[in-house]
């Protein structure tokens, strides 16, 4: 984690992309890290964004700027457009919605092609784990075929529950670490 901090200043403002299928709870997420309170949603129709200076965490004190691109079908021709050359993604997934999990992957793994963000580290959130059906990371995990994803991508899964906030410290964490991560590899093959 010292190295981390190190090199906390000579970081501006990461650029996040907060995608996954409507009802997620990527608007929960998204209201949870700005005001660390619950905030009742309404389906996003278009996009939310939000400048955020992370106030737990390793990641504490890093500025972020969040996009949160609604998702229901009609609006996700836009997660191409909202997602190239970010720093990173956050995929927020139901972990109730069992049903739906085919439709996570498939619309996941078109982001991660994209050739705009190749490499760009993945963290995705299992939420409403604190619901009694909820499917623990492992089968999420699976289930999304992330070891299918390309060997370039880093990503994390965190069991999370944006309601009241767990879980999400220690993703953000996760996130920024891969973040940098890839910053300092890039950095290393430009001087090669
Ligand atoms: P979206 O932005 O991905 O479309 P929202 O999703 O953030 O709008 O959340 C959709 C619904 O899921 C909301 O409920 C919200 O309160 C609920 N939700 C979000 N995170 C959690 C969680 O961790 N646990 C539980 N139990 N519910 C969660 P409503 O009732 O407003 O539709
Ligand atoms: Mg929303």
């Amino acid at each position: 984690m010292g190295n981390i901090s190190s090199n906390i200043s000579a970081f501006q403002s990461l650029h996040i992309v907060m995608l996954g299928l409507d009802s997620a709870g990527k608007t929960t997420v998204l209201y949870r890290l700005k005001f660390n309170e619950f905030v009742n949603t309404v389906p996003t129709i278009g996009f939310n964004t939000e400048k955020i200076r992370l106030s737990n965490g390793s990641a504490k004190g890093i500025s972020c700027h969040f996009w949160d691109v609604g998702g229901q079908e009609k609006l996700r021709p836009l997660w191409k457009s909202y997602s190239r050359c970010t720093d990173g993604i956050i995929y927020v997934v139901d972990s109730v919605d069992v049903d739906r999990l085919e439709e996570a992957k498939t619309e996941l793994h078109k982001v991660t092609k994209f050739a705009e963000n190749q490499g760009t580290p993945l963290l995705v959130i299992a939420n409403k784990q604190d619901l009694p059906r909820s499917l623990p990371v492992a089968d999420i995990e699976k289930q999304l075929a992330l070891h299918e994803l390309s060997p370039a991508t880093a990503y994390h899964v965190q069991p999370a529950c944006a309601i009241i906030g767990e879980g999400l410290t220690e993703g953000m964490d996760r996130l920024y670490e891969m973040i940098l991560k890839r910053r300092k590899s890039l950095k290393q093959k430009k001087k090669r």
